[in-house]
């Protein structure tokens, strides 16, 4: 499939489809995947119905790639920069992409480290499952050490936050963001009666699983080279203090973020490359 132009907001995308029918769409803009449907349509990830489509502006929804920071976790930029930049396309088929970033050093000048950074997207199948994987790899095409944090800031669509539970979690420490980092350990399924907003330290890359007792559906959130996991949902007040995010709109989405954050920076030499992925694996009632 080319590179096509969305006609609603004239940005370029690829539109990728499995050979059971699963559909994803990955924007040129941040290499940002904004959807993931399966076979009968259903949307798997959200994607705001305010979201703003209008470069440099970072898309609310699908898997922003938070690089070369996390968060607030540097002098940078929330998230970093890579969510408001254009990536090249590198390599497509029917089911996969890659995309890549090649950063100069120029682009923010609290970060002057050349480095290229490759986003890949594969859709699959596992028995009657659709599959989702995405690996990024980041390359120190400098001649310093670089650090970065990082995380795939995926938001999940959900019958209804009071439905789900993310288990997977339980005996893990984490920051609470909310509580100016004060470290707390799960004891557990995650469920959300508030805003929740966590980073959970050195998750087992068996990783987390999204329960929807609403859809009977489950989730799996398997992860590689990350060590942490993200948990959000903004509620109420965050969720009306966003303008491009519904004011109820928290009640059908979730995020689960495979990063590179509490656990501390990755130190990046010279001519290395690190490398992570998740793969979502949506398992229907
Ligand atoms: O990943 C959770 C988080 O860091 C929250 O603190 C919240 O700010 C969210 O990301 C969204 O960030 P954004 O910059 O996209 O509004």
């Amino acid at each position: 499939m080319p590179v096509v132009v969305d006609e609603s907001n004239g940005m370029e995308k690829l539109v990728l489809k499995s050979e059971q029918g699963a559909i994803a769409e990955v924007y040129l803009h941040g290499a940002h995947v904004v959807s993931w449907q399966d076979a009968t349509g259903k949307d798997l990830m959200f994607t705001s119905k305010q979201a703003i489509f209008k470069p440099p502006k970072a898309i609310r929804g699908g898997v922003p790639v938070c690089f070369p920071q996390f968060g607030q976790l540097g002098p940078l930029g929330q998230h970093g920069f890579a969510r408001n930049t254009k990536f090249d396309l590198l390599q497509e088929t029917a089911d996969s992409a890659t995309l890549v970033l090649k950063a100069v050093g120029d682009e923010d000048e609290k970060y002057p480290y050349p480095f290229e950074l490759t986003v890949r997207v594969q859709l699959g199948q596992q028995g009657h499952a659709p599959t989702f994987t995405q690996e990024v790899a980041a390359n120190n095409t400098g001649s310093e050490e670089m650090s970065f944090t990082a995380a795939l800031h995926t938001y999940f669509k959900i019958s209804a936050i009071g439905n789900v539970a993310v288990s997977g979690l339980d005996g893990v420490t984490y920051t609470d963001s909310l509580q100016g980092g004060q470290r707390m350990q799960q004891s557990g399924d995650v469920i959300f009666d508030q805003e929740v907003d966590r980073i959970y330290l050195a998750v087992p890359d068996s990783g987390v699983q999204i329960s929807d007792s609403g859809s009977g559906a489950v989730f799996e959130v398997h992860k590689a080279g990350f060590p942490d996991a993200v948990v959000w949902n903004p509620w109420v007040a965050k969720a009306q203090a966003m303008a491009d995010f519904g004011d109820e709109e928290h009640k059908e989405m979730l995020c689960i973020e495979p990063a590179v954050a509490g656990s501390g920076p990755y130190k990046l030499a010279p001519g290395e490359t690190w490398s992570g992925s998740q793969t979502l694996v949506y398992k229907a009632a």
